[in-house]
């Protein structure tokens, strides 16, 4: 009697039963090589959507893969779970912020089960529990110790909407990046942690990450955007001599210098307008400006405005007064927050000085003879190579030679030398929001800003507090706020900010390695074995943000001695978005599709059978019902056929015999599969690839005779449910109980390809592209001229050779080569 296959019934079942197996739970097998596989772990919004499916299932079918193929597999799940959303549900609906976390925790983690996901659930982590928290805490101390966590007074990025300061790398083009309100500036007391330390490190070790797509690492590196220049210190002899220093890129243009320019909350202002008749006027335009966002100030096509302070400068090689000048292009945390202008040679000077008639001094001669020295500074800036002109001693210098020697020179006279300048910012972590982890800080009026003692940890978050969304919420709190010093035992208050999530999310990967650890965040010895992530899977969305700080915070744990590898993550795979006609699910479009809703209609096994089809893992993948209906009907045509030859597997059944032409060929083929899928899977993630040649295999199975031989039947039969296993998990399973066996298929060992089996069919030829030998291709043996033809001309390699000529004519000689002729 056939048997219907009905997803619904055993995936539940077999849930249940690896649940009760513990099937999941990792196994520390020390003989066995490790594999620490893990997908960037969710935001507990409610609700899984395509883009967490996608995820899980790639992670899956390599989880599965490897621990198939050997490998002891740490395979862990958490939840990011602080954050503002549970605030916010807090404001609008009055829930707990704890309570509706936890539950859409529960829920989500249901809906992750129901994918048949093999997730170790022994080790989840959630970033808003006392037991995590208390671990950031304690790391936030740890940095403190270390001198790289600070706090200073300074003008910092707030986001109205959220009410709450935001990071630099939270600032997407002057937006916030949850929000997307305008970002402001104000002027705050707040905790950085000290990434600027580690710039050049973050910026070269980017180069040990070839197993990172170089898109991310380009992000990256202009993220951090080292600049290598001079500090030229300037000296204002009505201010008994102060300095101002600048940075500039281009030290070779130091003498033509015409004006300089603070940055309007540079420090200097106030006392350099001070009694002037300037002041007032000054004073208003610096006020104006500071309300500006960062990107409205930087805009290219922004206009420069700035004001004479009336104050001037002595030059510090030609001795000449430099009138200072304060302007709205100039930023106060770049550099040193004042620049040199030098008009000639630069375009944002070039066009400020034009508008306030400042003079132009050309100290650059153009290499071109046509291009008189003259000419250049009239119309525009002249930004290119050349000699040195107008310069003093270094006149007829070549420019990038006059780099050096003129930072070498300033060096010499104590007036400033070379220096090197990076975009990146300290990381700002305050955060005046209640779901996150309290920063562990007390300020005592006799003994200042005084760290919680680590035996104090955690400290937890009160819940006698007001949630408004208004001001922060642990303001509200007395008791709270109230505390005793831990130095003088005096009265003292608590910091009440907590901490960028961020945080949290740069060391979850370290505590899935030791979990229940009660005595440190994670053991090195555990974290060694771990470490690093194997593959890590998540959104391009990450690129700077989080995979910068967690970089960042393996490094600091590995300058303190506490893991042995000083980059988190070996392998990054950036899974593109899932469409549906071309566009981003979104509610707004009504174009959503849910997990649940194909899980209920076709079962988990068809949905991960499509998302790991329908397109590589890096690219956006369309969403359509018909490609849903296809790999539901395929699968539908693997169950029909192993059911339909249940029978054999009774008893012994035969060992393959390829005597005959069609068992050869079914052999061959069934090894040519399990080469492809181990390599598609194992080394390039082609998870579409590697579906399509099982594909293959099945319909050669289908068109299998009957009078063939049983043995090599039985044994295709069994490979494919095999191969199937880490791609649909739930029918592999059902399958391999169907033929008889009582074991679980994802307790099998991967099985080996036998070369033999292909050397035997395969045969290796060349492709001539207009006669000569471009590439060799191994092709099926026993091809006629026109299948040779077809399958060299549609092969992926032909592509890139013939580089997108027209192909002419193509002579294709069985065995041996085919010629293609393009022009
Ligand atoms: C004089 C000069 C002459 C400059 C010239 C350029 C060309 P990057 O490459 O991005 O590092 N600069 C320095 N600090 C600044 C600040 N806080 N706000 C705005 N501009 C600032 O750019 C470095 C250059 O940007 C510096 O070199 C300085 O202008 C300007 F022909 O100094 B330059
Ligand atoms: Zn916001």
């Amino acid at each position: 009697m056939a048997r219907q296959y009905v997803p619904a019934e055993i995936e539940v079942k077999w849930q249940k039963k690896w649940q009760e197996n513990q099937a999941h739970k990792t196994v520390e097998a020390t003989d066995k090589p490790k594999f620490y596989c893990l997908e960037q772990f969710p935001y507990p919004s409610g609700r899984l959507h395509m883009g967490h499916m996608r995820v899980y299932s790639i992670g899956d079918i390599i989880a599965r893969f490897k621990r198939m193929s050997g490998y002891q597999v740490l395979h862990p799940m958490g939840w990011d779970a602080f954050g503002l959303p549970a605030e916010n549900a807090a404001v609008k609906f009055g829930a707990q912020p704890a309570k509706w976390t936890y539950e859409n925790i529960d829920f989500m983690k249901e809906q992750q089960n129901r994918l048949g996901v093999s997730i170790d659930w022994y080790r989840e982590v959630a970033t808003c529990s006392p037991d995590y928290y208390k671990w950031t805490q304690w790391l936030f101390l740890k940095f403190y110790e270390h001198g790289l966590a600070y706090r200073k007074r300074a003008f910092v990025n707030w986001c109205p909407e959220c009410s709450t300061v935001l990071a630099n790398e939270q600032v997407i083009n002057g937006l916030c990046w949850r929000c997307d309100s305008e970002v402001t500036k104000k002027d705050l007391e707040q905790w950085f942690l000290k990434i600027t330390d580690y710039a050049e490190r973050l910026l070269n070790d980017l180069d040990k990450l070839p197993h990172w797509p170089e898109k991310v690492r380009t992000m990256q590196r202009n993220w951090i955007g080292k600049s290598e220049g001079a500090h030229v210190t300037f000296t204002v002899p009505e201010l008994q001599d102060e300095a101002i220093t600048v940075f500039t890129t281009r030290p070779d243009t130091l003498y033509g210098v015409s004006y300089m320019v603070l940055a309007p909350e540079h420090p200097l202002v106030a006392k350099l307008i001070e009694g002037k008749p300037q002041e007032a006027q000054v004073r208003a335009f610096v006020d104006e400006i500071k309300k500006e966002s960062e990107i409205a100030r930087t805009a290219t096509d922004a206009e420069k405005v700035g004001h004479f302070t009336g104050a001037y400068a002595k030059h510090p090689l030609t001795g000449e007064q430099v009138p200072i000048w304060v302007a709205n292009y100039v930023l106060l945390d770049y550099g040193t927050g004042a620049v040199m202008g030098v008009p000639a040679h630069d375009e944002r000077d070039f066009e400020f000085a034009k508008k306030y008639d400042l003079p132009i001094k050309v100290v650059i001669n153009p290499l071109d003879p046509e291009m008189l020295a003259e000419e250049v500074g009239v119309e525009e800036a002249f930004t290119e190579d050349g000699t040195l002109i107008n310069s003093g001693d270094f006149d007829g210098m070549p420019n990038r030679d006059a780099i050096k020697a003129i930072s070498k020179f300033l060096e010499e006279q104590g007036k400033g030398g070379g220096t090197v300048s990076y975009r990146l910012r300290d990381w700002l972590i305050s955060r005046q929001r209640y779901w996150g982890a309290p920063i562990p800080m007390i300020y005592c009026d006799s003994c200042g800003v005084v760290p919680v003692p680590y035996e104090q940890l955690p400290v937890l978050l009160p819940e006698d507090v007001v949630i408004d969304g208004k001001r922060n919420p642990l303001t509200s709190s007395e008791s709270y706020v109230n505390t005793a010093c831990p130095t003088c035992g005096g009265h003292a208050r608590r910091e009440t900010d907590t901490m960028d999530t961020f945080i949290d999310s740069s060391w979850y990967y370290l505590r899935y390695t030791d979990p229940n650890n009660t005595e440190l965040p994670f053991s090195k010895e555990n974290a060694d074995k771990w470490m690093q992530v194997d593959e890590y899977i998540g959104g391009i969305e990450h690129a700077i943000l989080h995979l910068l700080y967690s970089r960042f915070f393996t490094k600091v744990l590995y300058d303190i001695g506490m893991v042995k590898y000083d980059e988190p993550f070996r392998s990054l795979l950036t899974q593109g978005m899932v469409l549906k006609e071309g566009a981003k699910m979104s509610k707004s479009k009504g174009n959503v599709v849910s997990p649940d809703e194909i899980i209920e209609k076709y079962g988990a096994d068809t949905g991960r059978l499509f998302i790991l089809f329908a397109a590589p893992p890096e690219r956006d993948l369309d969403w359509t019902d018909t490609g849903v209906e296809g790999s539901y009907r395929f699968l539908h045509r693997v169950w029909r056929l192993v059911d339909g030859h249940a029978g054999l597997f009774e008893g012994n059944a035969a060992a393959p015999d390829t005597a005959d032409e069609a068992a050869k060929d079914l052999y061959r083929m069934t090894h040519y599969a399990i080469k492809k899928v181990s390599e598609d899977i194992g080394e390039r993630y082609a998870f579409n690839t590697a579906i399509s040649t099982i594909m293959e295999l099945v319909n050669k199975l289908y068109t299998y005779p009957e009078t063939a031989d049983r043995g090599t039947l039985v044994y295709a039969l069994r490979t494919l449910i095999v191969l199937l296993a880490p791609i649909v998990p739930h029918i592999a399973e059902e399958l391999w109980q169907l033929i008889g066996n009582k074991d679980s298929v994802h307790e099998q060992t991967w099985p080996a390809y036998d070369p033999q089996a292909l050397v035997l069919d395969e045969v290796e030829i060349a492709i001539q592209i207009n006669g000569k030998v471009r590439d060799k291709l191994v092709v099926p043996n026993g091809l006629s001229k026109e299948e040779l033809e077809a399958h060299v001309v549609n092969h992926e390699k032909t592509a890139g050779l013939i580089e997108g000529k027209t192909i002419r004519k193509v002579i294709a000689v069985p065995g041996k080569l085919v010629n293609i002729v393009v022009g």
